[in-house]
């Protein structure tokens, strides 16, 4: 194949899932490079070492999924994810910003705090990884990384005591997108935006690690099936919403679990940042959490307000009512 992206990433990478599935409904040809082996051709390509990374048809290559996904909008005008509408637009990247920065906490901790999901997907990882190698080798190798990553559910905030309000908005996202899909198919329209990529990167994880793949069965099934929509979403052609169509529910519903919790959650550690202090704390729905300061995601709220900010004023104007109601209005508004 000439001409084509390469993908190397990983099967339980949400973020590579969640590119994956760009580049599949966007119809951009490319090669999907997961394992040990595929992973070895990036060494020293990128400067964060986190996949997935992309090479470009020219053989370069970059990583992080978000600038990657507004890259390729600009050099492929066909099926892109960004609604030309910039108040659609705003929205789609809070609720991909959310995905990626919230929900993963539960990718994480569903995936690494009880024993059962921990030794489960550990040997599927590792077997994604080495494809065959023996038993004993891959189990070995599987324990390794079980121990790694569980040393790192502190940093990232996944601990039993933070895990209620983990799981509370876990889901309240659940369920407001399982009344949406018996609905409607996508977000903004009937084609998918970045909204739907991010989340489903997240959540296609919880569709197979056994302790969230059993709540989804049995409490969100209608997800659970749409989370193999949108991972091939290449036969879908549909339509935005009207500029001025009133948002559906579930964007309403995903806006206020974002003023809630999110802006929350990013203010206090921006807030925290600030002060020079090396934690902090906040309460949303009913919950209390704490964790280490991260200074990527003041770097996101910063992004979010900017982003705001440099809205037309019209689409800001329009947009107030909405994200007043939902609590996000003054977050982002806030300097
Ligand atoms: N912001 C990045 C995040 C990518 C990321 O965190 N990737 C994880 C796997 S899903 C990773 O490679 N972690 C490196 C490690 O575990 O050492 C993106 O959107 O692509």
């Amino acid at each position: 194949m000439t001409g084509h992206y390469t993908i190397y990433g990983a099967l339980g990478s949400p973020y590579s899932m969640k590119l994956r599935a760009v580049l599949r409904y966007r119809r951009l040809p490319h090669i999907w490079a997961h394992g040990g082996g595929a992973l070895a051709a990036t060494a020293g390509k990128v400067k964060a070492p986190v996949i997935p990374i992309l090479e470009y048809p020219d053989g370069s290559f970059a990583n992080d999924s978000t600038p990657l996904i507004y890259d390729l909008e600009a050099r492929h005008a066909d099926r892109g994810i960004v609604p030309p509408d910039p108040a659609q637009a705003f929205l789609a990247h809070l609720i991909e910003d959310f995905g990626d920065e919230w929900l993963t906490k539960a990718m994480f901790g569903y995936r690494w705090l009880r024993e059962v999901d921990q030794v489960q997907m550990s040997r599927w990882l590792a077997f994604d990884q080495m494809k065959g190698g023996g038993i004993g080798k891959s189990q070995a190798a599987a324990e390794m990384f079980r121990q790694r990553q569980v040393g790192r559910m502190g940093i990232v905030g996944c601990t039993e005591a933070n895990f209620p309000l983990i799981e509370a908005s876990t889901r309240a996202v659940l369920a407001a997108l399982e009344a949406h899909v018996t609905d409607r198919h996508c977000l903004f329209g009937s084609r998918p935006s970045l909204a739907e990529f991010g989340l489903y990167g997240q959540i296609s994880q919880l569709g197979v690690d056994p302790t969230p793949e059993a709540m989804l069965r049995r409490d969100y099934p209608y997800v659970l099936r749409w989370l193999l929509h949108i991972d091939d979403m290449s036969g879908i052609d549909g339509e935005w919403d009207a500029p001025d169509a009133p948002p559906a529910p579930v964007v309403e519903a995903l806006l206020g679990i974002i003023g809630a919790l999110y802006f929350p959650f990013l203010i206090a550690n921006a807030t925290a940042l600030a002060a020079g202090a090396e934690t902090f704390r906040f309460t949303a729905l009913g919950h209390d959490y704490t964790q280490g300061t991260f200074k990527y995601q003041a770097k996101c709220l910063a992004d979010l307000r900017a982003r705001f900010a440099a809205l037309p004023a019209d689409a800001r104007a329009g947009l107030e009512p909405l994200l007043a109601r939902t609590g996000c209005l003054a977050p982002l508004q806030a300097a």
